[in-house]
């Protein structure tokens, strides 16, 4: 996933409308009963709702159809068919739906109480009670249930990453991510591997993290050195940033430093983000004495982990979600 706009395509139907009755009372001494066809209920309704504590579209992955139920027939004595149940779509605020033929915009979710009714259902028809007049006393037709619609639909959300891993090229950035989430991203042993940022999802229990992998940082970027800043916009939204420190470095305690004052140079709501400093690559030579080192500088907090042996990914994980906690209303 490198894109920051997820996207997918699904087919909604309406229900059909239930068909109106052709029926006549049949009652005891009373040899030519009226008619008394009932109406066919209403095919249901394709509605989407906002629900706030989604992030992705991933689910409407996993469905690509959403049908929503036919109306009941009619029947005698009036009898009125039940309605079609709605099909009820979920989507993140945020959320753009589109036409996928024309490609224009339906409808754009904004508000967290958003319900848009995508496809009304059929109308029901109407029952041979309906037709009956002085001249024709005994109809022996009644309205057929109106079809429901289909559309094809473009569902598109703008991804923002709760949190963005930020770290010197080469720290282990993109495997972290890889270990974390479902992104695929490209690793290799040589600074400047990621060019553009990459996005994953991370699932904790129900919970899904947003995770994005940004190029590596150096000394002077702010300045155009490397590949520059540009790149840190993809991350002003986050929550939380997370500064992977490479432990297999002798300058291990000066890459916060470094980090810090790229950011400061970009922006100052950048800098002032809540952070979290993790010690990567735990399972190097030498790297356990500059944990130490590292927590004595900056906090007894912090801990190492290891996108390789996977040490300490459980805990990253469990603490990652504790903070977003903090910085969020979630
Ligand atoms: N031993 C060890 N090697 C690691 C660990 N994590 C990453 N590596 C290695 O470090 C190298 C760089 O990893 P990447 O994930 O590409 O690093 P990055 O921070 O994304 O690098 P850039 O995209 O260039 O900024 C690769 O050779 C990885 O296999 C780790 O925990 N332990
Ligand atoms: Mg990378």
């Amino acid at each position: 996933m490198n894109s920051f706009v997820d996207e997918t395509y699904i087919t909604v139907l309406s229900g059909r409308g239930g068909d109106g009755a052709v029926s006549f009372r049949r009652e005891k001494y009373i040899p030519r009963g009226g008619p008394d066809g009932g109406d066919g209920g209403d095919g249901g309704n394709v509605v989407f709702l906002v629900k706030k504590n989604l992030k992705t579209l991933y689910h409407l992955k996993l469905k690509k159809v959403f049908k929503a139920e036919n109306g009941k027939p009619g029947g005698k004595k009036k009898m009125h068919g039940r309605n079609g149940r709605d099909v009820e779509i979920y989507v993140p605020p945020g959320t753009v739906v589109r036409d996928a033929t024309s490609n224009r915009i339906l409808h754009e979710f904004v508000s967290p109480e958003d319900r848009w009714i995508c496809l009304h259902g059929g109308r029901g028809g109407r029952g041979n009670v309906h037709f009956a007049n002085p001249v024709r006393q005994a109809p022996k037709f009644a309205e057929p249930g109106r079809e429901g619609k289909e559309k094809r639909l473009k569902v598109e959300l703008k991804l923002i990453a709760d949190i963005g891993i930020v770290g010197l090229p080469n720290a282990g950035k993109s495997t972290l991510l890889s270990v974390l989430t479902n992104a695929e991203p490209e690793i290799a042993s040589y600074p400047f591997t990621t060019k553009i940022p990459n996005l994953g999802v991370m699932k904790v229990d129900d919970t899904s993290v947003i995770l994005a992998d940004i190029p590596g940082i150096i000394e002077g970027a702010s300045s155009g050195t490397g590949l520059g800043l540009r790149f840190l916009k993809h991350i002003e939204r986050t929550h939380l940033l997370l500064f992977l420190i490479d432990l297999s470095r002798e300058d291990f305690l000066e890459q916060t430093r470094i980090i810090e004052n790229e950011l400061k140079t970009y922006s100052a709501a950048l800098a002032n983000k809540g952070r979290k400093i993790v010690g990567s690559k735990i399972d190097m030579p030498e790297a356990r004495e500059r944990l130490e080192k590292l927590r004595a500088e900056y906090g007894k907090e912090i801990f190492g982990i290891s996108a390789v042996t996977h040490e300490g990914m459980e805990m990253l994980k469990i603490n990652i979600l504790k903070d977003l906690y903090q910085f969020t209303d979630r």
